[in-house]
């Protein structure tokens, strides 16, 4: 036999694999269509038949990735979701985030275990706040962005108008690689952009009914578009020129450092631009490399096998009630089964049951490779940011938990709960659903939850109810801030009107303000008093 080829040893395998990995985050304010999108890339993957084939009842109202009852209820997403599917050659992880802010903690764990953003804008609202927010995250992490000008099936605002939106107010430079033909709310195809501009093919979509399966394309050279599509093909032709004279032409090092962002116009709905956004994923998105630990080590997607914990959560639906951890693979080749060491409490962990979640369904893992979500089952011990490995000891930065906003105690309406009461506080936080908080005067029996933004606390009681069987009565507390202290500070800050001070589960001290005044006057007359900000929703 010949001597093993780079292709054979582990670490070649694990390269070989690695490269052929996608794993981004769809992310937007709410309502952009990330969903929406979501499915459409699954259609389009052959992961699913049909849109809405999974909840279709109610039509398109709720898609694949949104499952969840409240989520069903409201047509919004309260939770991220992962899946996975093969295209071409390539296996595309892909997260759907949650929009609103209020979920924000949600969205910002995602964006720490994903390797590119696809950044959905609505062609009628523009740029809206929570996409830009979620923007400046992808800056500071360094995540490069894709850009998807979404319901362009729909009226809406001039192709450039949003272009000069994006570059004007986040400053980063979009370089479309197909523009419209037709404005917005007559989708007639793509104008493909070749060399400096020219037009290079026209790619036009043939609706199928209610935009439930993939939709037909035709191609057309330059030529053809004109005689076909006359002055709607011309415009958008004389756009790409302008935009390559303003040098907003797609520049895959540029795209890597995060000045530039690659721009598709499309309708999620209708499935139209979802194919050039996959074609584009695989063509420019960044495989998985490597990522730094806390001692700012980069481990190399070559190394042997270390994951990330981005999220856990129990009760995905009524028929597995299990806690999962779902983990984004750093390096290494995992095979289910394998023992890993979980870095946060030094233990050995036997993963026997590993999963990819798409929806509702569920398939066993074997093997997975860098770049690859996974979710564990039953991981009682991991949590957001922990992390997994084997040989040697590593362990990456821990993802830091946002400053919350909103208090409120809560309570078991029946005394003869409290214990599955107990329960569900404690799997929930340990989910970080929400942040709980408890001193000795106000017990176990009523602890006090602490959000970014109220609709979490809607989660909260929705699944006490659905999951735990339990009726809670949830009263809202008149504190607005919170501030890091620590155990010297305490007792002062104990006696001050307007204050309270707690420990979170995590054994951090905060102390709760009434409001900034409360804050500043403390601030002022007891600066020894150990009072440090915590990590802002937009930070
Ligand atoms: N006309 C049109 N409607 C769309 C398109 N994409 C999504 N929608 C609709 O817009 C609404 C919101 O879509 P979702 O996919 O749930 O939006 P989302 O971004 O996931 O929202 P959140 O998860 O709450 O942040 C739904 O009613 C969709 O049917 C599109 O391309 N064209
Ligand atoms: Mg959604």
């Amino acid at each position: 036999m010949n001597s093993p080829s780079a292709s054979t040893t582990t670490s070649g395998r694990v390269a070989q694999e690695a490269e052929r990995r996608r794993t981004f985050a769809v992310i937007s304010h709410p309502d952009a269509g990330k969903s929406t999108l979501t499915e459409a890339l699954a259609l389009h993957a052959k992961m699913i038949s049909e849109a809405g084939a999974i909840h279709g009842k109610s039509g398109r109202k709720s898609t694949v990735s949104d499952w969840m009852e409240m989520e069903k209820a409201r047509g919004i997403s309260v939770s991220s979701t992962a899946l996975q599917f093969e295209y071409g050659d390539c296996v595309i992880n892909l997260v759907d985030t949650p929009g609103h802010s209020d979920f924000s903690e949600d969205t910002y764990r995602v964006l720490t275990a994903v390797d590119a953003a696809v950044m959905l804008i609505d062609a009628a609202k523009g740029l809206e706040p929570q996409t830009l927010k979620l923007f400046q995250v992808c800056r500071h992490r360094g995540i490069p962005v894709i850009t998807v000008i979404n319901k362009w099936d729909r009226p809406g605002r001039a192709p450039l108008e949003l272009l000069d939106e994006i570059s004007e107010r986040i400053g980063l430079i979009p370089t479309p690689l197909f523009l419209p033909v037709g404005i917005a709310g007559d989708f007639r195809g793509l104008l493909r952009r070749g060399e400096d501009g020219a037009a290079a093919e026209y790619i036009h979509f043939i609706r199928t009914a209610g935009g439930a399966t993939i939709a037909p394309e035709e191609m057309f050279t330059p030529e053809q578009a004109l005689e076909r599509e006359g002055e709607p093909w011309e415009t958008a032709a004389e756009e790409s020129e302008l935009l390559s004279a303003t040098g907003q032409d797609h520049d895959q090092e540029m795209f890597l450092a995060g000045q530039t962002s690659p721009v598709i116009y499309a309708s999620a709905m209708l499935n139209f631009g979802v194919r050039e956004l996959l074609d584009t994923l695989v063509a420019l998105a960044p495989a998985p490399g490597p990522r730094a630990d806390i001692a700012g080590t980069e481990r190399e997607p070559a190394e042997p096998f270390s994951a990330v914990v981005f999220k856990v959560q129990a009760g995905m639906d009524a028929a597995h009630r299990d806690r999962l951890a779902f983990m984004r693979i750093v390096s290494g080749e995992f095979e289910r089964g394998m023992v890993v060491t979980h870095a946060q409490t030094g233990r050995p962990f036997a993963t026997k049951y590993a999963l990819t979640v798409f929806g509702r369904e569920r398939a066993t893992v074997d093997t997975a490779y860098p770049g690859d979500v996974v979710g564990l089952v039953n991981a009682t011990a991991l949590g957001p940011g922990h992390t997994l490995y084997v040989d040697k000891k590593v362990e990456f930065p821990p993802i830091p938990s946002f400053a919350p906003e909103h208090f409120a105690t809560l309570r078991a309406r029946s005394a003869g709960k409290y214990k599955q009461f107990r329960k569900a506080i404690d799997q929930l936080d340990s989910e970080g659903v929400v942040q709980v908080l408890r001193n000795d005067l106000r017990g176990d029996a009523s602890p006090v939850l602490a959000a970014v933004g109220p609709m979490q606390f809607e989660v909260v009681t929705a699944r006490m109810q659905a999951e735990f069987n339990v009726e809670t009565q949830l009263d809202f507390l008149p504190y607005q801030l919170a501030r890091r202290t620590d155990s010297e500070s305490r007792a002062e800050l104990d006696r001050q009107r307007g204050v309270e001070v707690f420990t979170r589960s995590d054994g951090a001290i905060l102390a709760l303000f009434s409001d900034k005044w409360r804050l500043q006057y403390i601030q002022k007359e007891m600066p020894e008093l150990t009072l440090e900000l915590l990590v802002a929703a937009t930070d």
